[in-house]
């Protein structure tokens, strides 16, 4: 698909013909459309399976086949005809592996067989499912304590995996569980859990079509979350504002057509979608929102009683006052300077926000990956408790989650520090001392192989070893366990960065049909709205012996346990069975069995929509956090070279996370090469290179590690001056291990203080077309 390397501006709208066109591509190379044609029309529908993409939601009511190119490639991806079993292993050593690009090795299809590690031959041989179980049982058992384990989940994993996987760990004994969310959304869990009572969105898709204007802060919908562009463009049409902030101007967010209007497509017609587009620095949000608040105080003191909810903050808030004197406090030079954004802008941004009766404020990993992204998202919550933008129609707080059921899984108990209510819930019904110290994050999990603390890595889903930061180190860190496990569909870095020993289990993916004795087997998900529903494979697994997720977990939990504290392989003949356990322990699933086959699913329910506020006060809370006193860590300050550039890493249009589907960014006009970096023009010019040029990206930190990476070629973009982006997981190397959010513990993936170099390997202008 993506042939000599191009970098030219792309003129289409988001989501139009050119999307369907790249969906075509994908379809016709994966060498069975027409079987994921069907398997296609079934996602999201009732009795077909949930779209193993991102984490947005449906009307529960609308009829319509509901798709979007991104998710039709996440289909395709994992629909492949292509396999990878004992042949591709006895052709390849893993130190020949490992030369492979990331895109190479997903590329080489679905893992069929179980396999582990032969040291002798450097490969990696067929194993029996009950072998490989018997030696993770063995290994287990044999720790100093349980806490020597770390069991890392991805949030693709079901409800019913998910539930019996927490389960399983904390029946051995620890709550060690890292997993991708610490890496993507915590900060938003911390930060509302404190602010309103609850860690989730309290918005639903209703909500959409309710509201007079919708803030989308640090998100790029038109890539990662392309569904949530039809709201937003019903929002347009019904006059509502669409109000965006981003240091980029991303396609999707400027520029939209609707893909199922065949009409429109046929004009070629496009509507704006973005009513107002501010572009703040990185990192620069809270400053922005501080901003608006010290603009709707000015305006409520000039005319009492025009701007506040009075009667909500009285009812239902604590801390106005507190907050209101740091609002006062903040200067607007420090505003303006954190922020990017001039004052003008700012209170064109707080007349939008104040017009507006009902107000949803989105948000992605543009917010949630920086230092101070806890306060900023209290911040956030600050400005919608102001006016009652909580718990009412047509507004609230929407986290946009990222995983298909990032948010399940959580619900179910993948979670290092888990609430003492789940705890005792999970002790009263299994009978048995459920661990109560906290378990590692995703961080300290890297931090704790590496000292050697920790010995064995299970990961459930996900590439650990490619989606942590500062990758030499995570990756050492998992060579250095004596087991890896690695519970997977597709080959990648995690299972080439091994342990002493190693596992690769193959299991079955959303789209797989899951066939037990007692029938075709359904599994739930929960999207960013809480709504739970079912999920039915619809192919024929490409191997009989691949297994599914819960039924690998149960065979695991068998081997190191035995039947304790539940009979694990007479559950996973029906997880009718699971269903029945989560409904017995986790509040808001009774009856589960019977709703999630309701069209449309369940709602789990969300206390602060209802105005219950589950904070130690009883109330919401508004936060009063000062700005931070400067962006730039310490560890970066304390350097005697400072920064040329912030760069932020980010998502090209043909990538899910780590796995690579092709080389382009559509959007963004960068055809068949991902190892870019975007920089202001004037920034090339003034560091002293021409676009075009080869770089190398050196990150600042204090910790006199090197870190480094080679060959980027840079590109002159449209991003402010000072900011610059490149693609993720290229860039991980460059996150310095110990560069984490205060009180999230998540990378600042979004925030990396970075020098450029000319690269000594070849410093002269790629042929690109510049366009
Ligand atoms: N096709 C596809 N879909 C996906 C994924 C995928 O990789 N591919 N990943 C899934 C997952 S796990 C997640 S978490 C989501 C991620 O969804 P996004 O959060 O949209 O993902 P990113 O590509 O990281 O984009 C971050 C956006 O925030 C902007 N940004 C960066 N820093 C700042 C800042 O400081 N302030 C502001 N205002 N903006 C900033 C960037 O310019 C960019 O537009 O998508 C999910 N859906
Ligand atoms: N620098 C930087 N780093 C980041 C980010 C960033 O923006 N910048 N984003 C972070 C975010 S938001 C996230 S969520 C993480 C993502 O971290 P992860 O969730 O760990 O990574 P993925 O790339 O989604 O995992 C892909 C692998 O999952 C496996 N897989 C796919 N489907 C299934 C399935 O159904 N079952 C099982 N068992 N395995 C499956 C496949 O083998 C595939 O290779 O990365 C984080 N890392
Ligand atoms: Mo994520």
């Amino acid at each position: 698909m993506s042939h000599q390397p191009r970098y030219q501006p792309y003129t289409g709208a988001a989501a139009g013909w050119g999307a369907l066109r790249s969906v075509t591509q994908h379809w016709l190379a994966s060498k069975q459309p027409f079987k994921n044609l069907r398997a296609l029309l079934k996602t999201n529908q009732n009795g077909g399976f949930d779209c193993p993409g991102c984490a947005w939601g449906e009307s529960p009511d609308s009829g319509v086949v509901k798709f979007c190119e991104n998710g039709a490639k996440a289909v395709n991806w994992e629909a492949t005809k292509r396999g990878v079993g004992a042949a591709f292993f006895a052709r390849h050593s893993v130190t020949q592996l490992r030369e492979q690009s990331d895109y190479w090795l997903e590329q080489q299809g679905r893992l069929t067989e179980p396999m582990t590690y032969d040291a002798a031959t450097d490969r990696y041989l067929p194993i029996s499912w009950d072998a490989a179980f018997a030696l993770i049982g063995e290994v287990l058992r044999s720790l100093d304590s349980p806490d020597q384990a770390e069991f890392y989940t991805s949030g693709r994993a079901s409800n019913e995996a998910a539930f019996l996987y927490q389960l399983f760990v904390r029946s051995y004994g620890t709550n060690n569980f890292p997993d991708c969310s610490n890496l993507c959304h915590e900060a938003s869990g911390v930060a509302l859990g404190k602010s309103i009572g609850v860690g989730k969105g309290t918005v639903t898709f209703a909500d959409f079509a309710q509201a007079d204007a919708i803030f989308v802060f640090g998100q790029n919908p038109g890539t990662n979350h392309p569904r949530m562009l039809e709201p937003l463009r019903e929002a347009v049409e019904r006059g509502a504002r669409v109000v965006c902030f981003n240091p980029l101007k991303e396609r999707g967010l400027e520029r939209f057509q609707h893909p199922q209007h065949a009409l429109e497509m046929l004009a070629n017609g496009d509507h704006p979608t973005s009513s107002a587009y501010f572009r703040p620095n990185l990192g620069g949000d809270m400053a922005a929102v501080r901003g608006m608040a010290k603009c709707l105080l000015a305006w409520e003191r000039a005319q009492p009683g025009s701007v506040f909810d009075h009667a909500f903050i009285a009812q239902h808030t604590q801390g106005l006052a507190d907050w209101l004197q740091v609002v006062e406090h903040t200067e607007w030079a420090a505003i303006e300077q954190q922020s990017g954004l001039s004052r003008g802008e700012i209170e064109h941004a707080a007349q939008l926000y104040a017009q507006a009766e009902r107000v949803i404020a989105c948000w992605a990993m543009g917010i949630t990956q920086h230092r101070h992204s806890v306060a900023t998202i209290q911040e956030i919550a600050n400005l919608m408790l102001l006016r009652g933008n909580v718990g009412k129609a047509g507004a609230g707080l929407c986290p946009v989650r990222g995983h298909s059921n990032v948010q399940g899984d959580r619900t179910m108990g993948i979670n290092e520090h888990p609430p003492a209510a789940f705890l005792d819930a999970l002790e009263q019904h299994f009978q048995f001392k459920v661990p109560r110290a906290p378990g590692h994050n995703a961080v300290q999990a890297i931090n704790a192989m590496l000292a050697g603390h920790s010995k064995v890595f299970i990961g459930l889903g996900g590439n650990f070893a490619q989606a942590t930061p500062d990758s030499p180190q995570s990756h050492a860190a998992l060579q250095q366990c004596a087991l890896t496990v690695q519970i997977s569909t597709k080959l990648n870095r995690s299972h080439l960065m091994h342990g002493r020993q190693a596992l690769i289990l193959p299991c079955l993916g959303r789209t797989d049909i899951d066939l037990k004795a007692s029938g075709p087997q359904a599994v739930t998900v929960e999207d960013t709205f809480s709504m739970v529903h079912g999920s039915w494979g619809q192919l024929a697994p490409l191997s009989t012996s691949m297994r599914s997720e819960p039924a690998i977990i149960a065979g695991i939990a068998n081997a190191t346990l035995g039947p304790k504290p539940v009979a694990w392989l007479t559950l996973v003949e029906d997880y009718g069975r699971i269903r029945e356990l989560i409904a017995a322990t986790i509040p808001g699933f009774t009856d589960f069995n019977r709703k999630m086959a309701q069209p449309g699913g369940f709602y789990l329910g969300n206390a602060a929509a209802t105005r219950r506020w589950n904070t130690p006060s009883g109330a919401a809370q508004f936060a009063a956090h000062a700005l931070p006193e400067a962006l730039l860590a310490e560890q970066v300050l304390s350097q005697e070279e400072q920064p040329h550039l912030i760069l932020q890493t980010l998502r090209a249009h043909d990538q899910y996370n780590t796995s690579i589907y092709g080389l382009d960014d559509r959007y963004r006009g960068v055809h068949g090469m991902r190892k870019v970096v975007f920089v202001n023009p004037h920034d090339i010019s003034r560091l002293g290179f021409i676009p075009g040029q080869q770089v190398d990206l050196l990150s600042l930190w204090d910790d006199n590690i090197e870190r480094k990476v080679c060959g980027f070629t840079l590109l002159a973009y449209d991003t402010p001056a000072g900011q610059a982006a490149a693609y993720y997981p290229e860039t991980n190397p460059l996150v310095p291990l110990g560069s984490v959010g205060e009180g999230s513990y998540t990378p600042t993936s979004k925030f990396i203080a970075i020098r450029l170099l000319a690269s000594a390997a070849s410093n002269k202008v790629a042929a690109l077309n510049l366009g």
